[in-house]
């Protein structure tokens, strides 16, 4: 009878928790939610009022409708008389209101009659990610949208993603299926790593060999690249490269989305696929290279002579002509000396320019480039190496190596974007200790850890905190060579960026995050073709539990997902037992029993398997 009334309880209790959800379900939680009764129905007689008719945001809006199958038809109201619309089941999108909003925010209040939206650049077109976020659940062109006010603006200014196309090459179609996530979760910056050892990957008009030579490489290391079997390649031929009609197109649509992109050429390292395309770039022309076939650190760098900034300048004129944005990425990560120092030509020119040593050479390296770039009107990102042997005098730094770039950085007064790979935002690191996990770099960032990342180091002052513009996630592809892998790897973990990123410290909540909402968005993007890591189910977690008597009680990862159990230690499979109620276990003395179980998803998706043992 205990046992009974224990398991009721438990089961209502979360039922009613969903219903409680303080965020209504929507990832990065808002600033603020107040809920009213009741929904507005949209439906096909919904009409949308709008009075920027050209707004991007409201041309998005229109075209996921039309893509969802709504049939609504859309208002200019500037062209008709207001009079004889009833406000009874519109939708207003008003970017001409009275009184301000925060940058980038929105005000979205709902009613059982009317939906008004007010926000203006960014902000409407967050306002109307909110606005679909609500919309999901319903058959075609129906919609039932709960009652409230929502008030919202991000935290950050910079909010990131970052993806390397060099080590694999991700196409056109992809980069935009990227984007449309990166959109749907009010991320705006995009730091697109085009080009590094292993391939040069944009086209350069006035260096067509960067492509020709730098964009295919051979072959590729097969399995990790160091340790285990070293030297097995997969003797196959590898390339792919962007034209520059292609990057305009990116470019352009990322635009509509509200993102703007950060090309990376990066320097003085991390450039062999430039040197076996023009090995005079490097200090030892006479020698051969080839496109990097492995991961790691090469030792044949960029060397700092005219000819080399006469060429790099003239790539980057091309760059700034195809990216309207603020910022270019210049690396300047993991630069060996090596080469430096056994150049003759090096050793004088630290000399010449009165120079501490290879670092200071490093320091005048980015200082040429950045006085390049600034001279043009942008403003330079790098790599916290860039810190090393002297900070250019306007540069953003992006601290990698934990934060103490970034702490330093911002006490010498530069921007910065934190993005540290020790505290899970390396998207490349793997999402558990399993061995079931897919082959990764190795690291532990699981999601709770990404979650938990703050940005503002407390060691700074408040005038210091200001310097820390936002956040990114970054996504090394030597280990994924497929876009199903970086969605795996991207996901769930993206969506805790974007909470980090936009929402206020007091409104996270790991709990309501990943058990209330990280399930409902995981069955939407299970529905829209996504790939993405399957959570072990909450409650089944790998622990040992020692009793005689145990209730077990599981909360499935992914809404609609099932979940299969063995007791024989044989990893669940949909023909095992399917876990549909409380589970109550009697533990014999000195036995223990061996729980476990998998999730799959309505498209067949399934996690690792979760491990409980209950010993007595
Ligand atoms: C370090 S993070 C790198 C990349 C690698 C990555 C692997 C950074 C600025 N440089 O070149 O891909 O580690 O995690």
């Amino acid at each position: 009878m205990k046992q009974t009334l224990l398991f009721l309880l438990v089961a209502l209790s979360t039922s009613v928790f969903a219903q409680n959800d303080p965020n209504l379900g929507i990832i990065p939680a808002p600033v603020s939610v107040t809920k009213g009764g009741g929904d507005f129905r949209f439906d096909p007689e919904t009409i949308i009022l709008v009075d920027s008719p050209d707004n991007r945001a409201v041309q998005f809006f229109k075209a996921y409708l039309k893509k969802a199958g709504y049939v609504n038809t859309f208002v200019d109201v500037n062209r008709v008389d207001r009079k004889n619309y009833s406000l009874k089941n519109t939708v207003s999108l008003t970017t001409n209101f009275k009184g301000d909003l925060p940058g980038e925010g929105y005000k979205l209040q709902i009613t059982g009659q009317q939906i008004i939206l007010e926000g203006r650049g960014a902000g409407m077109f967050y306002g109307i990610q909110t606005l679909i976020q609500l919309m999901h659940g319903s058959s075609p062109a129906y919609a039932n949208i709960p009652c409230a006010v929502i008030k919202d603006y991000p935290r950050f200014s910079y909010r990131g993603m970052h993806l390397d196309v060099a080590r694999h090459f991700f196409d056109v179609d992809f980069i935009k299926k990227y984007l449309d996530l990166m959109a749907a979760y009010k991320l705006n910056n995009f730091h697109w790593h085009l080009t590094d050892d292993q391939g040069w990957r944009i086209e350069i008009k006035k260096y067509p060999k960067l492509t020709e030579v730098g964009s295919m490489r051979a072959q590729t290391k097969v399995g990790r690249a160091t340790g285990g079997d070293s030297d097995l390649y997969d003797n196959t031929p590898y390339g792919g490269f962007y034209t520059q009609e292609q990057v305009r197109e990116i470019i352009h649509y990322a635009e509509d989305r509200y993102i703007n992109i950060i090309p990376e050429i990066e320097m003085p390292g991390h450039s062999l696929a430039a040197i076996a395309a023009y090995p005079e770039l490097s200090c030892d022309p006479t020698k051969t290279y080839k496109v990097g076939e492995t991961w790691g650190v090469s030792q044949d760098v960029l060397c700092p002579t005219e000819e080399t900034f006469k060429m790099l300048t003239d790539i980057l004129r091309e760059v700034l002509e195809l990216f309207p944005g603020k910022y270019i990425h210049i690396g300047g990560d993991e630069c060996p000396k090596f080469a430096w120092k056994k150049s003759d030509f090096c050793r004088q020119l630290i000399s010449e320019q009165n120079l501490s040593d290879e670092n200071g050479l490093q320091s005048y390296f980015i200082g040429r480039i950045e006085k390049f770039v600034n001279a043009q009107g942008r403003q330079i990102i790098g790599w916290d190496e860039i810190l090393e042997g002297g900070l250019a005098p306007n540069a953003t730094v992006m601290s990698w190596r934990g934060e103490a770039g970034g702490i330093a950085a911002a006490q010498l007064g530069h921007d910065v974007i934190m993005t540290p790979g020790s505290a899970g935002l390396y998207f490349d690191h793997a999402q558990s200790k399993s061995s079931q996990e897919p082959l990764s770099i190795g690291g532990y960032a699981p999601l709770a850890k990404t979650y938990s990342y703050d940005p503002v180091p407390a060691s700074l002052t408040p005038d210091q905190q200001k310097h820390i513009i936002g956040v990114q996630a970054n996504v090394w592809t030597e280990y994924m060579a497929t876009p199903a892998k970086v969605e795996y790897m991207i996901l769930p973990r993206m969506l805790a960026l974007s909470e980090i990123a936009w929402t206020s410290k007091e409104n996270k909540n790991y709990k309501n995050f990943s058990q209330e909402r990280v399930s409902k968005h995981l069955a939407r993007l299970d529905s829209a073709g996504y790939d993405y890591r399957v959570p072990i189910a909450y409650g089944a977690e790998d622990t040992t539990i020692t009793g005689n008597q145990f209730n077990v009680l599981f909360i499935p990862p992914v809404d609609g997902a099932k979940i299969y159990y063995t007791l024989d230690g044989y990893i669940p499979r949909e023909t095992d037992l399917e876990y549909k109620t409380p589970l109550l276990f009697m533990v014999p003395e000195h036995k223990n029993i061996h729980l476990k179980t998998i999730t799959i998803t309505p498209s067949g998706k399934r996690s690792i398997a979760g491990d409980i043992r209950m010993e007595n």
